[in-house]
């Protein structure tokens, strides 16, 4: 199957995708409403914390480095403040056209908000990845808040003298200290945060949680179970989209994606012997979109090997991403 041939889809979103202009209904009157982007060296916990912060998974999570790959808006409410947290993928030194990519939306997710947050690993602490982007800060005109995360691996003591070789390192509002996992100081973090807003209408409808389309929720569910249960190279040689997908007279969904890799070799991994990996993959995708989707889920995997799918346009559109020329 093509791109050109693809069936139209009726996937729902998670609500309205666009912003309205006035004022939504439930908008109180001294509301604010702003951005606030998350940014931070590949695995420092930023879609951990959007979704922590949010009170439900919005953005995939892994073990691995540099999971996230487009950006992720993630909606909260604290008291009149509505914050939209927008995820971001790690930045890195890019080697490849996709590396490119995402680190140039990583940048571009900080240039568009109202206030920028660095999270910091604060076990691994300052490494050549994150004072990288230390002396990249100073472009990006945006208030900025640091955050330590990861405190439940190491002892108080470190974290203070961490905080202070990096508040000396760049001008920040504030520093937080949290778990990102264990949920420790996040409640704190997301009221200063909804205290920074700027006054305004609310952007979106008050019980909305993330402005992605439920279809490409369900490819970076995909996407994390092969983040799961594959090695080395293969998630990064991978890409999934959700080609159909088909609300049926019973209220089920049957939804067909496809898992792109770069060779014959692979696509072999991906279906495993006797196509026990792919099984495994399928499966624990198929009742987390269930979860997302609330409806009984059929999951059609396809794996198609495409060589060069890194290299095509058509893939960064799907990821959400600008293609880089050259
Ligand atoms: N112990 C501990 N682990 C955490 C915490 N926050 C995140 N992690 C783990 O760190 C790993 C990376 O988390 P992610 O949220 O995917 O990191 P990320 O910054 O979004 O990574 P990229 O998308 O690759 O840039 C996962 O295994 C998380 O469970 C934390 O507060 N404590
Ligand atoms: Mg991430």
């Amino acid at each position: 199957m093509t791109e050109q041939d693809l069936p139209e889809d009726d996937a729902p979103a998670l609500a309205s995708p666009a912003p309205a202009p006035s004022p939504l209904p439930g908008t109180p009157t001294d509301a604010r409403a702003g951005f606030v982007a998350l940014i931070g060296v590949p695995n420092a916990g930023k879609s951990t914390l959007l979704n922590s912060l949010v009170g439900t998974k919005v953005s995939i999570v892994s073990r691995k480095v540099q999971t996230t790959r487009a950006l992720v808006r993630g909606i909260v409410i604290e008291g009149a403040a509505q914050i939209v947290l927008v995820d971001t993928p790690g930045i890195f030194a890019p080697k490849r056209r996709l590396d490119r990519a995402m680190v140039h939306s990583a940048w571009s997710g900080a240039a568009d908000a109202d206030a920028v947050c660095l999270l910091v690993d604060a076990r691994k602490g300052v490494d050549e990845e994150v004072q990288a982007i230390l002396s990249r800060l100073g472009e990006v005109r945006r208030e900025k808040l640091l955050i330590l995360n990861k405190i439940d691996l190491i002892p108080r003591e470190k974290l203070l003298a961490l905080a202070a070789q990096l508040n000396e390192a760049a001008p920040f509002a504030e520093t937080f200290m949290i778990s990102a996992l264990k949920g420790d100081g996040i409640g704190d973090l997301r009221r200063a945060l909804a205290a920074r807003m700027p006054a305004g209408h609310w952007l979106y409808p008050e019980d909305q949680v993330s402005d992605a389309p439920l279809r490409m929720l369900a490819a970076e569910i995909t996407r994390e179970k092969i983040y799961d249960r594959l090695h080395e190279e293969l998630p990064y040689r991978s890409t999934v989209e959700t080609d159909q997908w088909l609300v049926k007279a019973d209220g089920s969904v049957r939804i067909e994606q496809t898992i792109f890799v770069e060779r014959e070799s692979q696509r072999a991994i991906v279906l495993g012997r006797n196509g026990q990996t792919i099984r495994s993959i399928g499966q624990a995708a198929r009742l987390e979109i269930a979860e997302a989707a609330e409806a009984t889920v059929h999951l059609f995997l396809h794996v198609k090997v495409r060589e060069n799918w890194a290299d095509d346009p058509a893939r960064y559109r799907e990821m959400g991403l600008e293609f880089p020329r050259g």
